[in-house]
């Protein structure tokens, strides 16, 4: 059996995606900074771990890795082939896609909103580029909506990979202080994923 080490804060999403495919692969872990502040990943016993400074990192036998959607690539690999990891290349890439939109598509309007409404004294916020940035955002997910219009998950009619990004994203999305649009199929696919023990405890946690 591995040893296998979770490093970073259950607040920021990065690390809560790789928790939640930890809990999907049923794996025992260690988690090291659970409950640690931001700032922590800086601190130089850390940057041995990660030199980025970013959380998180998964130790596999004291092999390091980085990068959220790496470590929740390679778990679905190596622990849930066939499920996570879809064998059909074509429902593969769509799951992948779909890691990537929450990466390249989605991230940097997510970030400018939480990070204004969420982590900004009301004082300091700029609320102009906040309003844009939740318009791009709202762009962003009927996208999503709409991709989800004749199918359960991300790729397809069952749970992959591919929906832990998505999804982490999406409660987000449902948990900000916003007025959002009539989005039907994210919102029954919302109450799907609510449906799994590990989104409810990892992802569906108070913004902070
Ligand atoms: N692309 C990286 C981004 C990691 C990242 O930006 N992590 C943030 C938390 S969400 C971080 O470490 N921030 C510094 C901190 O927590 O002090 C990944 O997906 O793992």
């Amino acid at each position: 059996m591995a040893s296998v080490t979770l490093y970073g804060r259950r607040t920021s999403i990065n690390v809560q995606k790789a928790l939640w495919a930890l809990h999907e692969v049923k794996l025992d872990f260690e988690w090291v900074g659970s409950d640690s502040a931001i700032g922590w990943p800086s601190n130089p016993d850390y940057m041995q771990i990660n030199p980025n400074a970013r959380v998180p990192s998964l130790a596999v036998d004291g092999v390091i890795l980085h990068q959220s959607n790496v470590i929740v690539r390679y778990l679905a690999y190596v622990h849930a082939r066939g499920t996570l990891w879809p064998e059909d290349p074509i429902v593969r890439a769509h799951s992948d896609a779909w890691m990537d939109w929450q990466q390249t598509e989605l991230n940097g309007n997510m970030f400018t909103v939480f990070w204004g409404l969420i982590r900004t004294p009301p004082e300091k916020r700029n609320m102009a580029e906040i309003g844009a940035a939740t318009e791009r955002l709202h762009g962003n997910f009927r996208v999503l909506d709409s991709a989800l219009k004749d199918r359960r998950y991300v790729a397809g009619d069952s749970f992959t990979m591919g929906d832990i990004p998505a999804g982490a994203g999406l409660y987000r999305y449902m948990a900000l202080p916003l007025d959002r649009p009539s989005l039907p199929n994210a919102q029954s696919y919302y109450k799907r994923l609510q449906e799994r023990a590990a989104y409810r405890s990892d992802i569906m946690i108070q913004l902070s």
